[in-house]
This record gives structure tokens, sequence and C-alpha cells, in this order.
């Protein structure tokens, strides 16, 4: 089992900050946003008999910055399952965000009550759409470097990645 802190494990004085926080967080966001290539995911099927978590990325951020973590979720069983939750070590915060492009304004959504991942889907994290966003980063994220990555499934209960950072994720 992999132990590490969640948003709904932070102490009040912490859900402080991150609230202070909030604005700079969507404009960078929404920096990422427009950085992102449009290049489709890699292929990817809907096989096996359990959930998985398949092409973890990241790309390069400076310590103290925000950076965020891409990936694709399958799942191939009969029954529904959810993302509850990201963690890491290596940012203050890490959570569960989402842009859209509504009308040509960009949004942000915090899913704080996790992800929907339906039974026989694929749920891509990717640039311009769902991504773990971390948050105030301990550390620089350099090309080349890997970091790990929890991901708290209802079901599927916790699964570590290896996240390499890319320059193009
Ligand atoms: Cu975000």
């Amino acid at each position: 089992m992999v132990r590490s802190t969640s948003p709904g494990q932070l102490p009040r004085h912490s859900r402080a900050v991150r609230a202070h926080l909030a604005p700079v967080v969507a404009l960078l966001c929404f920096a990422l946003l427009l950085a992102a290539c449009a290049a489709p995911p890699p292929s990817v099927a809907i096989t096996g008999d359990a959930v998985r978590v398949d092409n973890p990325s990241s790309r390069p951020a400076g310590a103290s910055q925000n950076g965020a973590a891409y990936f694709t979720i399958v799942n191939p069983t009969d029954e529904d399952d959810r993302l509850l939750s990201a963690s890491s070590g290596i940012a203050n915060f890490t959570e569960l965000h989402e842009s859209s492009n509504d009308g040509g304004v960009i949004r942000m959504t915090h899913h704080a009550d996790g992800v929907a991942v339906p039974a026989h889907s694929i749920l891509s994290f990717a640039p311009g759409g769902h991504h773990v966003m971390l948050m105030n980063l301990h550390q620089a994220l350099r090309p080349g470097q890997t970091f790990t990555l929890t991901l708290t499934f209802a079901k599927a209960g916790e699964i570590g990645l290896d996240v390499p950072v890319n320059a193009q994720p």
C-alpha cells in the first residue's frame, strides 16, 4: 500500500492557502492548455480483466510552479469504477482537474468528488481536457526525469505510476 497525502487529509490551514492560490492555478492551467498540441493519444485497446493506466506522461515545469500529469485509464471490466484522487510527494497539492472550451471561454473544473470510469471504457487525461494538477512543485520537472504518482480508484484501489517528464507530452 502506498500512503501519501491527499487533499482530503490536509490540515485546515493548508485549505486556506489553497483557496488563496486558486486564481493563480487557473491562470497557469490556462497557459498549459494554450501550450498543448493537438496530437491524438496513442491507441489503447479495451483489453484485459482489470482497470489499468497506460501511457503516463508529464511536461517540464520549474520548482514552485505547477505541473500536469496525463495518462489513459482503461476499464475493461463489467463494473463502473471511479478515480477518486491522485497523490504525489513532489507537489503540495495534487488535484483532478478538467479544462473545457465553452464557446471560446476556457473553463477549469476541480473534480473534488473524482471522475467516473464507466465499464468497458477508455478515459484519457490529456492536454486540453482531464489532467492531474501538481500544484506548487517541491522540485523542478526536467525532461528525462520520472516521478511517482498514485491514483486511487473506488474499486480498483491504488495504482502507482512512474510518470516520465517529456518535452512534448
Ligand atoms: Cu489544472
